[in-house]
């Protein structure tokens, strides 16, 4: 048992040239990550954004960081504030962004400073349809990403939306870091099936880091 955890820690999978997937690489921390997101989500609750076209999307969704992600009638954007409170987004903890910090370099992307935390909560049904991220500022800076609770199918396509998928199961603890060639690269997650993990039940999290702002054109 013991031997399969640190087993798990050494695989890293090249998903294409600049994106990685580090099984395990954020085990040893994932309590005090799950600490957190109680935390943030305590003053900045998990909500069912609505997309451009109306939708109520299944995925429950909140941030932390200088600027945050949100969705509504009048489009994708990043934000200093929760558009719920009226008050900034929660700051983003320290040990955050040495996570991302760690796992960007790792990936051969040095001196990564996430601004943006994207906190997604996806329960039994959920799921993220396939998509870009291109809402932000600079697309020089990778994106990592941390799998925290129940499995998730990953699927990973390519520059063009009708490129053929290939599927990854995202375990707990799992980073991916994509930047570079493949920062534009599709992708999304499976409907979520029902499990159960002994520090999340019925749930599964994930943070995305990025860097939304041009550090030369800060948020008004
Ligand atoms: C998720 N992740 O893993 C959804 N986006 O729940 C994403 O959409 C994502 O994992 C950009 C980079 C990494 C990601
Ligand atoms: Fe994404």
């Amino acid at each position: 048992m013991t031997a399969d955890l640190f087993a798990a820690d050494r695989h890293r999978i090249a998903l294409d040239p600049g994106a990685w997937l580090f099984g395990g690489f954020a085990l040893d921390r994932a309590g005090e990550l799950l600490d957190a997101i109680a935390a943030i989500s305590a003053a900045a609750p998990f909500r069912h954004l609505e997309t451009p076209g109306g939708r109520r999307m299944s995925v429950a969704m909140t941030n932390c960081g200088t600027a945050g992600w949100v969705s509504d009638r009048g489009g994708y954007r990043y934000g200093p504030r929760d558009p719920l409170s009226g008050d900034p987004w929660p700051a983003m903890p320290p040990q955050f962004h040495v996570l991302a910090a760690e796992a960007a370099e790792s990936a051969g992307f040095p001196g990564f400073a996430p601004d943006a935390c994207l906190i997604n909560r996806y329960a039994p049904g959920s799921r993220l349809t396939l998509h870009q991220d291109r809402d932000e500022a600079m697309f020089e800076a990778p994106i990592v990403s941390v799998s925290l609770g129940i499995s998730a199918t990953f699927l990973w396509g390519g520059q063009a939306r009708g490129d053929r998928l290939r599927r990854h199961t995202l375990h707990h603890g799992d980073v991916l870091v994509w930047g570079g060639p493949a920062r534009m690269t599709f992708h999304g997650i499976d409907t979520l099936a029902a499990d159960d993990h002994p520090l999340t039940g019925a749930f599964r999290f994930n943070l995305t880091f990025r860097r939304a702002l041009h550090p030369a054109a800060p948020l008004r």
